[in-house]
């Protein structure tokens, strides 16, 4: 699902040992020399009509006419061919920089059993965790509440996960830190990735989570499945995803036509419904995306939003995901 293929990480200039040959161990110094630094730095302008979730006391947008920036550093190293390291940092002007997205420790049994440890992307949901994975700018409503819904930076799981691939069906089950990272709990992971053909990926599964009170914001059990699939220049895909409690229903489906090999367009819909009487949620995004050099990338996204508070209820919808109005996003992005 990356919106256009990026380059190999390119290998980090590690300055020559000069202390004697025992000063690192054998192992250490494979880990170094098999070292690859990535990572990315994106910025996003944003115009609101005001009507966004971002408003202040004046019900002014906080997001209007502001430039955003954020950007991650990324290492990875194979130890030896079974066993690999990975640390993503999450880098902002604000409070979550500096946070691992990702840090652990990758180890295969053989070919098809896996065994990860750490934290890490979860792999449940159609849209990925960084820019320059996406189609469009903004993450959908879906993956937004997974976001909220797990207490780490982004979608993001910590624990064990062990996988083993039997012909087409990958069976993931994952022993993981409370989704809420609530005291003496645990959450439980569940899911089966598909690969029917190779232009076809299936994901679907559970990540348990207690839902404590009625108003406490923890939506419980998650249950979430996805599609993509690849025809030649056109991609199509979505998910749906399900709680114990809150979102009763969350939808999204997404398209992207590749004009040329520099330039793509996208469709992008989504929808939630919740449990109660707070009314529906919905979003349309067009978004084109072009590549201006090797590595640089330029993307503008328009996205309508409706979320209007009719069904009855006198309180606004506390757990909605987007506002009322329409907002545009223009974004630089440049990758190494
Ligand atoms: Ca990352
Ligand atoms: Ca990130
Ligand atoms: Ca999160
Ligand atoms: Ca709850």
């Amino acid at each position: 699902m990356k919106k256009l293929t990026l380059v190999a990480p390119i290998m980090l200039a590690i300055p020559a040992v000069v202390v004697s040959s025992n000063a690192y161990s054998a192992d250490a110094k494979a880990v170094m020399q098999n070292l690859a630094a990535s990572g990315f730095v994106d910025v996003v302008y944003t115009l609101s009509d005001g009507t966004d979730e971002n408003n202040n006391a004046n019900n002014e947008s906080t997001e209007d006419k502001k430039f955003n920036v954020s950007g991650e550093l990324d290492l990875e190293s194979e130890i030896n061919p079974r066993t690999a390291l990975r640390i993503d940092m999450d880098l902002s002007t604000d409070i979550s920089s500096g946070i691992f997205e990702q840090a652990f420790v990758n180890y295969a049994f053989d070919n098809n059993m896996k065994l990860k440890a750490g934290v890490f992307n979860n792999r449940l949901g159609f849209e990925r965790e960084d820019a320059p994975e996406l189609y469009q700018v903004t993450h959908s409503q879906l993956w937004d509440i997974w976001d909220e819904q797990t207490s780490l930076n982004g979608n993001n799981l910590a624990g064990l996960e062990f996988s083993a691939q039997v012909s087409m069906v990958t069976l993931i089950a994952g022993l993981l830190n409370d989704r809420n990272d609530t005291a003496e709990n645990i959450s439980i992971k569940l899911a089966a990735e598909i690969k029917p053909m190779d232009s076809m990926d299936i994901v679907a599964g559970l990540i348990s989570a207690d839902e404590g009170t009625a108003t406490d914001g923890n939506a419980g059990t998650i249950f979430d499945a996805s599609m993509s699939w690849q025809w030649k220049q056109l991609v199509v895909g979505g998910g749906l995803l399900t709680a114990d409690e809150i979102y009763d229903l969350g939808l999204q489906a997404t398209a992207n036509y590749a004009f040329t090999d520099d330039l793509s367009g996208t469709a992008r819909i989504d929808y939630v419904s919740y449990e109660g009487d707070y009314d529906n949620t919905t979003s349309i995004t067009l978004a084109a995306l072009f590549a201006v050099d090797k590595n640089l990338y330029a993307n503008a996204e328009i996205r309508l939003m409706q979320n209007n508070d009719d069904a009855g209820s006198t309180t606004p919808n506390p757990y909605r995901k987007v506002g009322d109005g329409s907002m545009l996003f223009v974004e630089v992005l440049g990758t190494f």
